[in-house]
Parts: C-alpha cells; sequence; structure tokens
C-alpha cells in the first residue's frame, strides 16, 4: 500500500487455496488464553471472598472499582435511578425485552415427555428451573445493559427464584440507571455492586449478605473468566457455569453480491468491542476490485467511528480469507466454529442448512449482527474461541434442567423385573436382583 501503515486501517490477507495446512491451522487459531495463570492470580482473591465474605468484598471493590459501599447489595424495590433514563432509551429497552422474551418464552420446556419403553413401564422427563442464578453484567469500557437483557430474561421465564445481578459499581458507588432499569423489569431479586472474581466468588460461595447461587453466567473479562472455572471446580461450592468465555467473534462470508458499505459496517461492529475481537472475512471469488472497496471501506468507517483507538489495535490482527467457492468458504467458517457468522450470499438462505458449527448466524443483507446484539429477539451470550462446536448458546433451556421419573406396574415388572435381575447377577450386585426378585415373588 501506498500509505504508512499506521495511517490505513487494514486487515491481514491470505488466499485459502495457497496456503499450507499449517498455515490454514494458524488462520483457524485464537489467541492463547493463559487460564491457568490467570486462575493462579484469581485464587486469593476468590479465598478472600470466601473466608472473610462481605468485608473482603467491600474491601477488593475499594480497591478495584474504587467504590466505597457501605453494603453489597441492593434489593428491590430499587430506587428510582431508573426514572433518568431518556425516554426514547427506555422505550427502546421495552421493545427489546419483548422480542427477547417472546423468542425465550417459546423455547420453555413446560410440557412432560413420557414414553412407555414396554406395556407397564413408563419413563417421563420434565424440566424444572434452576433455583437461585447469579448473572454477571461486565462494567469496563462500555455499560452493558443489553447483556442484563439477555441473561435476565430467560432465568425470568424458566422461572428462577433467586436472580442475583452482579455489576461493578461506578467510583460514586452507583451502577448504570439502564441495568438497574432491566433490573427491575426481570425482576431481579438482588443486585450485587461488585465486579470481577470477587463478584464471582460472592455469588459461588455466598456472603452475610450476597445469596448463594447455583449457575453463574455472563461474559466477562479474564478474572471473571478464570474465577467462573475456578469455583466450578470446587466441589464445596457446588457451582455451574454457563460456558468458557473468550474474546468476542464475527466471520462474515461475502459474495460478489455483497455490499463493501454494509460488509465492512458488520466488521467493524464486532472489532469496537475490544482489541482482541477476533474478526475474519472470508471472501468468495471476489473480484480484486471489490475486496479493495471493502478494504477501504473499513479503513473509512473506521476514522470516522469513536473507538477508532481500539480499531486501530484490532482491524490489522483482523484477516481477510479468499475463498474460490462458497463450499470452501462454509467449510472454513464450520472449521473456525464462530460466535456469529453473517451470510453477504447471494440466496444466503439457502445456505443456512450447511452451517454446522457458529453461535448465531445473520442472513443475507439486512441482518447486521447488531439486531442480534440488541433486540431481534436471539441472545447475544454464545460459544467464543472454537466451542461453537459443542456448546450452544445461552437460552430458555440454560436455566432449567431435567428430572426424569419412571412408574412401573406390577405387570410391567413381570416383563422387566428377569431383565434386570439378570443383568444384576452379571454384575455381581446381588442386591440389586433381590430388589426385583423380592416383589416378583410376592403375591
Ligand atoms: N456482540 C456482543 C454483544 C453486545 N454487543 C453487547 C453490543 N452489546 C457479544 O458477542
Ligand atoms: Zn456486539
Amino acid at each position: 500500500s501506498l500509505s504508512a501503515p499506521d495511517l490505513s486501517i487494514r486487515m491481514r490477507s491470505s488466499n485459502l487455496s495457497e496456503v499450507s495446512p499449517e498455515a490454514r491451522a494458524a488462520l483457524l487459531r485464537r489467541p492463547v488464553l493463559k487460564s491457568d495463570e490467570m486462575i493462579a492470580k484469581v485464587k486469593p482473591i476468590v479465598s478472600e471472598v470466601r473466608v472473610r465474605g462481605d468485608a473482603a468484598l467491600l474491601e477488593l471493590t475499594a480497591k478495584f472499582d474504587k467504590a466505597k459501599l457501605k453494603s453489597t447489595c441492593m434489593f428491590p424495590p430499587y430506587t428510582k435511578e431508573g426514572t433518568q433514563i431518556p425516554e426514547d432509551v427506555k422505550l427502546a429497552i421495552d421493545k427489546a425485552y419483548e422480542n427477547i422474551k417472546k423468542f425465550h418464552q417459546a423455547q420453555t420446556d413446560g410440557s412432560t415427555l413420557q414414553v412407555e419403553t414396554m406395556p407397564g413401564v413408563v419413563c417421563s422427563r420434565f424440566a424444572r428451573p434452576i433455583a437461585r442464578v447469579g448473572l454477571y453484567i461486565p462494567g469496563g469500557t462500555a455499560i452493558l445493559p443489553s447483556t442484563a437483557l439477555m441473561l435476565g430474561i430467560p432465568a425470568q421465564v424458566a422461572g428462577c427464584k433467586e436472580v442475583v445481578l452482579a455489576t461493578p459499581p461506578r467510583p460514586d458507588g452507583s451502577i448504570s440507571p439502564e441495568v438497574l432499569y432491566v433490573a427491575h423489569l426481570v425482576g431481579a431479586s438482588a443486585i450485587l455492586k461488585a465486579g470481577g472474581a470477587q463478584a464471582v466468588a460472592a455469588m459461588a460461595y455466598g456472603t452475610e449478605t450476597v445469596p448463594k447461587v447455583d449457575k453463574i453466567f455472563g461474559p466477562g473479562n479474564q478474572w471473571v473468566t478464570a474465577a467462573k472455572m475456578l469455583v466450578q471446580n470446587d466441589t464445596d461450592a457446588l457451582v455451574s457455569i454457563d460456558m468458557p468465555a473468550g474474546p468476542s467473534e464475527v466471520l462474515v462470508i461475502a459474495d460478489y453480491t455483497a455490499n463493501p458499505a454494509f460488509v465492512a459496517a458488520d466488521l467493524l461492529s464486532q472489532a469496537e468491542h475490544g482489541v482482541d475481537s477476533q474478526v475474519v472475512l472470508v471472501a468468495v471469488d471476489l473480484m480484486p476490485e471489490h475486496l479493495a472497496r471493502i478494504e477501504s471501506e473499513v479503513d473509512k468507517q473506521a476514522r470516522a467511528l469513536s473507538r477508532v483507538d481500539i480499531l486501530r489495535e484490532s482491524i490489522p490482527k483482523s484477516i481477510i480469507v479468499q475463498a474460490l467457492t462458497i463450499d470452501d468458504a462454509i467449510q472454513f467458517s464450520n472449521d473456525y466454529a464462530p460466535e456469529h457468522l453473517i451470510l453477504h450470499l447471494e440466496n444466503a438462505a439457502d445456505k443456512v442448512e450447511s452451517i454446522e458449527n457458529a453461535g448465531s448466524v445473520f442472513v443475507g443483507p439486512y441482518t447486521p449482527e447488531s439486531c442480534g446484539d440488541y433486540a431481534s429477539g436471539t441472545n447475544h451470550t454464545l460459544p467464543t474461541n472454537g466451542y461453537a462446536r459443542q456448546f450452544s448458546g445461552v437460552n430458555t433451556q440454560s436455566f432449567q434442567k431435567y428430572i426424569t421419573s419412571q412408574e412401573i406396574t406390577a405387570d410391567g415388572l413381570r416383563q422387566l423385573g428377569p431383565i434386570v435381575a439378570t443383568l444384576a447377577d452379571c454384575e455381581g450386585l446381588q442386591a440389586h436382583a433381590n430388589a426385583v426378585r423380592i416383589r416378583l415373588e410376592t403375591k
């Protein structure tokens, strides 16, 4: 390029048909998360909160968030801070709430699955809410009331009884009025004014004032993620987590129909999240001029954005991968398993059936990721780091668990009992066999 490298905001480019298998593997790789190192760092924080409870939590909040609090939690009814929100924001939150609730309500499994596996042997399965959940809403570089919606709504819809919403306070001790408003909408039972590993520890073990929870949800920085991993492995905490978290990602597949300005805008919307955002453009047999137009749009739009300093770091780490065919492009995407996948393709909807791994898919030119981030109805808490291979994004079922049940009649036991007794004998477990035989022999 003619301009000095620090002046042009450009992605790195490579050609799938030319790269070696090793180079292709490198393109699919995410930055290494130093999880062992981070877990060692959060350990003392977590044990401080566990042992000393509220006192430790208040000290750590003073230290990390520069907020001197008198109490850790707020309980409903929440203060009128919620009324400080501009009316248009309030209406937008209300509309987003409605859409997200509609989609998550449709996911609730209120029915009982029942199957008679043999005459007189009836097996069933039904869902129950996880009673107590903790939702972590990051502070950091952006306030995220949308994350409070994405976690609070499925919790509400699933019927969780205790919903603790944790978010780091501002130095004056307050929290964002938008987050407070969402807490009120979703019926949060407590707001924990704390962030980082200390907030996770407080929810995992409980303190004098912070209710202990059964499952912890939500994105966060390395400290939060490491603390979630640590408490999940502590049988004393008896707590689970939603999924492993890493930096946010988007993969855009674009063919000759793609609007360069739309593609660039989509790439930048993910890239502005943080310097470690993972942004990939897979270009399908694009004319060099078309690709150049996308690149110049990225540069031009980036310069006009308020978070240009973040973009100056995240965009040069981002990659353009050129593919010869749509099949190659989709194969690459399936191997990458992106958190978000955007299809700027001719007949984009027809391509969805070949998507094997992705957190959420955005189909066609008028479906920006932003809509899923905020208000279309889908959840934005999604698997990153390649975990879309085996994890789903947060959904209503994430806030429930299943119980199975069976009921067998006397006739049913006459059919099933001998089979069970034979298997119990085979395993040498005589008491198991007896539990069947004692019934079969009782007239
Ligand atoms: N794109 C983020 C979610 C978000 N975007 C929140 C804006 N606010 C999840 O990867
Ligand atoms: Zn986003």
